[in-house]
């Protein structure tokens, strides 16, 4: 039997780092990242035995927990039948309208695989309809790895501090114009010197990538009528927020509707599955309907539509299942911010719905330049230590942990005090 430390040694003669995904292999916060061999409710077993409660849930998308008995059988079922087509299916249609009765605005939507895509394809489409090429991101957003979307990003981008991206060429950096979140005066300004060039603007409504930061008061109002008035499309990137806070979006809370929407994890129930979508009159442009290509031979995988089926179901029929998720987050995140407050530590605590990030800052967190003055270093000792008691937290402090519907008060009640302990340790 290999112990985690063995397994990444191995690992790492097959990729980089030992992972597929870079944020996994612990660089930020050191240690070694356990491998994980099994997965139930809000717990996860790493393959020396170790048990730990789990606020990652794959980085979003187990709302229900790890394999999650109705999802199971949603897949099984789905699989017996077949794993790919490449072919139309009546699943795909019963998912997409699922998705619109959570987000009305994507009157047409298409599947796709991964959040990277969906945004992608989507900024594609705002290019090809407004005939214009540039586009504004904010520092700290992430929008997956596109190209031109690894411009001043948060998530993994932020934890490794890489600047630049080698490999992106500066014509391609150069369509991306970056601002800061929640700057108002940066916004308008971008407008007026690049006026009639911007085709969309891109936004994570509520950050989730730089860690949870929220919008100021009447941010996303601005950006939507500035976005109308200058003929560029408004496009909100909820692949972290749909479903996280309630059954839709920060969209819905805050009644602003985008011309195209993103959205990935929680609708794919865990498995690979995002879409992006909009305007009827704007995603028809997209092949086979206009001439703004994309495709994809798993767009729309069964297994995954099936799994995305059986959770958007539940969160649609279930009306208590917001609220007690949302009071469970806070009466968490609450419990951890006392338990380090009160052992001197300077902290922020940013929360949406079921998201939270805690900063080791005693700033505000609106934006990406005040995230990154936290105190990384102290927040890296805290990671170990919560990990080494057994509480499996995002390995950054640019991310968010999620709860989950099946966190129990048992797993609150030992996360506030393991947290409370390794304050404790920390501060020694
Ligand atoms: N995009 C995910 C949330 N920030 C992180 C997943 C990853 O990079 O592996």
């Amino acid at each position: 039997m290999k112990n985690n430390q063995q397994a990444l040694e191995e690992s790492r003669k097959y990729f980089p780092g030992g992972v597929n995904s870079p944020v996994r292999a612990f660089k930020a916060v050191g240690g070694t990242p356990p491998f994980i061999a099994s997965g139930a409710g809000s717990k996860i077993q790493d393959i020396e035995g170790t048990t730990y409660i789990d606020y990652v849930g794959s980085w979003g998308p187990l709302i229900f927990g790890h394999a999650d008995p109705e999802v199971l059988v949603s897949i099984k079922e789905a699989a017996e039948k077949g794993t790919t087509f490449g072919a139309p299916t009546l699943a795909e249609t019963e998912l997409a309208k699922l998705v619109q009765a959570a987000f009305p605005g994507m009157e047409k939507m298409r599947f796709v695989s991964s959040g990277t895509e969906a945004t992608m394809s989507a900024l594609r489409l705002a290019r090809g309809y407004t005939n214009r090429s540039l586009i504004i991101k904010f520092d700290g957003c992430y929008h997956g790895h596109a190209d031109f979307l690894l411009v001043s990003a948060g998530s993994g981008v932020a934890t490794l501090g890489i600047p630049d991206c080698p490999g992106i060429t500066p014509q391609t950096a150069s369509c991306t114009v970056t601002i800061p979140f929640n700057d108002f005066d940066a916004l308008d300004s971008a407008f007026k010197t690049h006026r009639g060039q911007i085709a969309g603007v891109i936004v994570e409504p509520v950050c989730g990538n730089m860690g949870v930061v929220s919008p100021g008061k009447g941010f996303l109002e601005k950006l939507r009528e500035k976005t109308a008035s200058e003929g560029a499309l408004l496009v909100f990137d909820e692949v972290m927020t749909g479903f996280r806070a309630c059954f839709g979006g920060v969209q819905q809370l805050m009644n602003i509707e985008p011309d195209l929407t993103c959205l990935g994890k929680i609708v794919g129930g865990g498995l690979p599955l995002a879409v992006y979508g909009g305007k009827r009159e704007i995603m028809n442009r997209i092949a086979p309907d206009g001439p703004v290509y994309q495709a994809g031979t798993l767009s729309g995988n069964p297994l995954a539509v099936a799994a995305g089926i059986s959770v958007l179901r539940r969160l649609r029929d279930n009306s208590e299942f917001y609220p007690k998720l949302l009071e469970k987050t806070q009466r968490l995140s609450d419990g951890i911010l006392n338990a380090g407050l009160s052992n001197g530590f300077s902290l922020t605590l940013n929360r949406f719905g079921s998201m939270f990030t805690l900063f080791f800052n005693n700033e505000n967190v609106q934006n990406y330049a005040q995230a990154k003055k936290s105190d990384t270093v102290k927040f890296a000792k805290w990671f170990r230590s919560m990990l080494s008691k057994g509480i499996y937290l995002p390995p950054s402090q640019f991310e968010a942990s999620f709860v989950s519907g099946v966190h129990t008060d048992e797993d609150v009640s030992k996360t506030i005090q393991v947290a409370a302990e390794s304050f404790l340790e920390v501060s020694k």
